[in-house]
């Protein structure tokens, strides 16, 4: 087994695939972006190391920079997560290169399934029922309207070749709808996966959404983990997950499960994968292959009690599954609710900001996986997800109670979240009966009720407020050090912003002394020793509390100094270039 991994991932996932990594005695090796320097993922790691600034493009996707880290730390293996590089055949060919392991299939098997029509005709070719369409690409509109005047019919869906997960997926219920469909579709693909190459299908009205878990050795050990349903989604994004499926009776399980272990077989896979496809009137066809761990895996690990992350990590060590398919065995129901920062009411809008505070549900039969606490940003560069909350019970009916009594434990404050849209979700007649539940989701005047008055009031934090230890995270050669620092915080220093949690609280603290009369209340003095890499304000602009004042740079480490307070800059001591001590003034603000 391994000794020491390389997580290349943020949030809930990230800190996922470390618990697996603890457990199994490997050390963690983080990665992070300059905006993401205190999120939770880092500090859980044994070590950490800077990948660069905050868009994705420039940190969690730089290849050379992640492998480089990989010999910089001596990891040995790299755990991609869902997202960024998980399914970039580009990465595991580079990793192989550099003797490092990828944790997921081989790049071949990413390629053949990365293309969705090289994908069906594989499917098509192994025995594995594909949705009817074409499995070639369809070049111009007048080719697809013959092919479906000939073959498919009305109405039919067309999907972007590089797509997945209902990118570039357009539908035409008739032939006047064709042309905007079908360029809608190329457009989107060429946007999202620089591919305009369309496939068609025939669109199915009211399938369920239904995926298939599968492992796969390189011992040519393949077996399946019972399936998913994830039929509850907004913008082709699943919101709710479960297993097992309410459509679903045992002998489709085995029928669904012998479609998923042969998809795998076709394109020689290794590690954990999903087979989707869509269910109608009891007929199943095969619709994607995802390559990578994915978000909803949870509810799968609840009913076998399969930690299917180690799996992940036990295959890439080129070892055996730990369980043969005779072994797996099915028990109760789980439901999975995404807790997304986003507004239902406005057609699930993202609601980024600041979580104030953040209560997790506990009790029996409750899991939850998150990346955030109070303080942390949900930025708008990232996933809006902000947890995952999973219950188990014995089945559908008591898994949707315990999920309704854990939602309403849930509180996360400062951000517009999903919780009040699954406490109502989950309390219809609709779930219940286990129906689609798509009439819901685009019912507008239905999900109205999920308005938020104003976002959740930011949280009291007294306790923290007393904290005179404060704790900074330094960098040394792009290696994340945590120091902590312990006495009575000085009055009008300012907090680093993106410093350690208390010393956050700073401001506050300093607002305190100075209505006491203790003078300085104005003052904005430097928490550190540093030089002036950026002034942000000019003498006399007026602020807001938190504007960016200017970045000094110390130890390699970006800090921003943001106002203590709102009002005039009335003195500014900084500019660029410069250098600054501790403990100077940077500017009074009145
Ligand atoms: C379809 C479909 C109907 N016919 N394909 C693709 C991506 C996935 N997120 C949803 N996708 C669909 N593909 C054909 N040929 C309908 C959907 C679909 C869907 C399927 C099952 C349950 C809920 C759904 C919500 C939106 C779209």
């Amino acid at each position: 087994m391994f000794t020491k991994v390389l997580i290349a991932n943020r949030g809930e996932i990230a800190i996922r695939v470390m618990r697996a990594c603890q457990e199994m005695g490997i050390a963690t090796v983080a990665v992070y972006s300059e905006i993401d320097r205190d999120a939770p993922h880092v500090r859980r790691a044994d070590e950490a190391y800077l990948l660069g600034p905050a868009p994705a493009s420039e940190s969690y996707l730089v290849v050379d920079k992640i492998i480089e880290v990989c010999k910089e730390s001596g990891a040995e293996a790299v755990h991609p997560g869902y997202g960024f590089l998980a399914e970039n055949a580009n990465f595991a060919r580079k990793l192989d290169e550099a003797g490092i392991k990828f944790i997921g299939p081989p790049a071949d098997a990413i390629d053949a399934m990365g293309s969705k029509t090289r994908a069906r005709e594989l499917m098509k070719e192994a025995g594995v029922p594909i949705v009817p369409g074409t499995t070639d690409p369809v070049d111009t509109v007048e080719d697809a309207r013959k092919i479906i005047d000939d073959s498919i019919g009305y109405p039919v869906a067309i999907k972007a070749a590089g797509g997945g997960g209902g990118k570039g997926f357009r539908v035409a219920l008739e032939e006047s709808e064709l042309e905007k469909a079908f360029e809608g579709a190329a457009r989107e693909g060429e946007k999202f996966f620089s591919d305009p190459t369309v496939y068609i299908e025939r669109y199915l009205p009211d399938p369920r959404h239904v995926e298939v878990q599968v492992l796969a050795d390189e011992h040519g050990n393949v077996i399946h983990l019972g399936e998913r349903d994830c039929s509850v989604q907004r913008r082709h994004q699943k919101v709710i997950e479960e297993s097992p499926a309410p459509a679903v009776d045992e002998k489709l399980r085995e029928r669904i499960g012998k479609i998923g272990t042969e998809a795998a077989k076709a394109v020689g896979y290794r590690s954990a994968g999903t087979i989707e496809g869509l269910l109608q009137d009891g007929e199943y066809f095969f619709l994607e292959m995802n390559t990578r761990v994915q978000v909803e895996h949870c509810v799968t690990e609840m009913v076998t009690g399969i930690d299917i992350v180690k799996e992940q990590l036990r295959i890439a060590a080129g070892e055996k599954l730990s369980v043969e398919q005779d072994d797996v065995r099915f028990f109760g129901h789980a439901i999975e609710c995404r807790i997304n920062a986003e507004d239902a009411s406005k057609n699930f809008a993202p609601a980024p900001g600041t979580v104030t505070s953040y209560k997790e549900p506990s009790g029996p039969g409750v899991r939850m996986d998150s990346g955030v606490e109070p303080g942390l940003e949900i930025s708008p560069m990232y996933d809006p997800m902000v947890a995952k909350m999973i219950v188990w019970d014995i089945d559908r009916e008591q898994a949707t109670a315990r999920a309704i009594r854990a939602l309403k434990e849930m509180e996360v404050g400062g951000v517009k979240t999903l919780i009040p849209f699954h406490i109502g979700l989950l309390g219809t007649e609709q779930w219940a009966k286990g129906e689609t539940c798509r009439d819901l989701m685009e019912d507008k005047e239905w999900l109205k009720q999920f308005a938020f008055e104003k976002p959740p009031a930011p949280a009291e934090d007294e306790e923290a407020e007393e904290k005179v230890e404060r704790s900074y995270a330094v960098e040394v050669s792009g290696r994340k050090f945590d120091v902590k620092v312990i006495g009575a915080a000085p009055v009008g220093v300012a907090a680093p912003a993106n410093g350690a949690g208390p010393a956050k609280k700073a401001p506050k603290r300093q607002k305190r002394a100075g209505g006491g009369g203790g003078g300085g209340g104005d003052t904005l003095a430097s928490p550190l020793q540093g030089s002036i890499l950026k002034v942000a304000v000019e003498k006399g602009a007026e602020v807001d509390e938190g504007a960016l004042i200017c970045v000094i740079e110390a130890m390699k480490m970006e800090n921003e100094i943001t106002a203590h307070k709102a009002g005039k800059v009335e003195e500014l001591n900084v500019s660029e270039g410069g250098s600054i001590s501790s403990g100077d003034t940077i500017a009074v603000i009145r």
